[in-house]
């Protein structure tokens, strides 16, 4: 059986790391047979997470994940034509090379209280004196990696503003479709659930939340996808 390695479930959503929320939503809108195994990215073999084991297999990284599932057992996009896939692959790139960025910095930056409950939700798993330096360490690394990346070089309003504009771009794509891409889920509807959920509808607060939460096809998609694909969860 695959098994998908992520952090354990926090805030009653799927999991607080986007790209694992992805990739465990790419597995049951495809409807493939999973165990779930909790883990921190220390141990991953790119030192980050989710990855998965597959019989001998051992892959790291959403995309090269999505793209075994795809040739292993179902491939989402088949019915997409080329003008889709290319809108396709634009959004997955707004969502988890931008978007993705915002709600870093929104998490490990912007406010203490913030920062509190994301430090809880990802290290309140480890023991007390551990946790703290981990906690340290990664709010470190984390950080280097928002001002690497250049979203973290601007001031609070300019990032937000930035992030509000994706928003926008979203809430446009989606319009008053079922799914981003017509009546059956694709690829970016597994990218676009993991990153919204994670942007409006965890415990972090800042403007780019707000103003997804003021986008009511947004909200509704975000419920929608929540309550069909994962109804064994429970709700917070
Ligand atoms: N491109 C990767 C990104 C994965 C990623 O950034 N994972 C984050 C959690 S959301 C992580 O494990 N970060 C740990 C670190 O950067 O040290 C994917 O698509 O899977």
């Amino acid at each position: 059986m695959l098994i998908l390695y992520q952090f354990q479930r926090t805030w009653g959503n799927p999991n607080l790391s986007h790209f694992c929320c992805k990739t465990e939503t790419y597995l049951r809108m495809a409807e493939i047979e999973y165990d779930i195994k909790t883990t921190l990215p220390l141990s991953a073999p790119k030192g980050k997470l989710p990855y998965i084991k597959d019989g001998d297999l051992k892959l790291a990284d959403s995309r090269f994940i999505i793209r075994h599932l795809k040739t292993r057992y179902k491939d989402l996009d088949k019915g997409l034509n080329p003008s889709e896939s290319a809108l396709s692959l634009a959004m997955q790139r707004l969502i988890e090379e931008h978007l993705f960025w915002v709600t870093m910095y929104s998490r490990w930056q912007y406010t203490d209280a913030n920062w509190q409950v994301n430090k809880k939700a990802v290290f309140g798993v480890l023991p007390p004196v551990i946790r703290d330096v981990a906690a340290l360490v990664y709010r470190y690394r984390i950080g280097r990696q928002i001002y690497g990346h250049g979203i973290g070089r601007h001031k609070p309003e300019e990032i937000f503003e930035l992030g509000m504009l994706d928003i926008d771009a979203l809430s446009a794509c989606l319009g008053d479709k079922k799914y981003f891409l017509g009546d059956q889920p694709t690829t970016l509807d597994a990218s676009a659930f993991g990153f919204l959920i994670n942007t409006i509808a965890c415990p972090i607060e800042s403007p780019v939340k707000d103003h997804g939460l003021s986008k009511s096809n947004l909200r509704n998609y975000v419920d929608r996808i929540k309550t069909e694909y994962y109804a064994d969860l429970r709700q917070p």
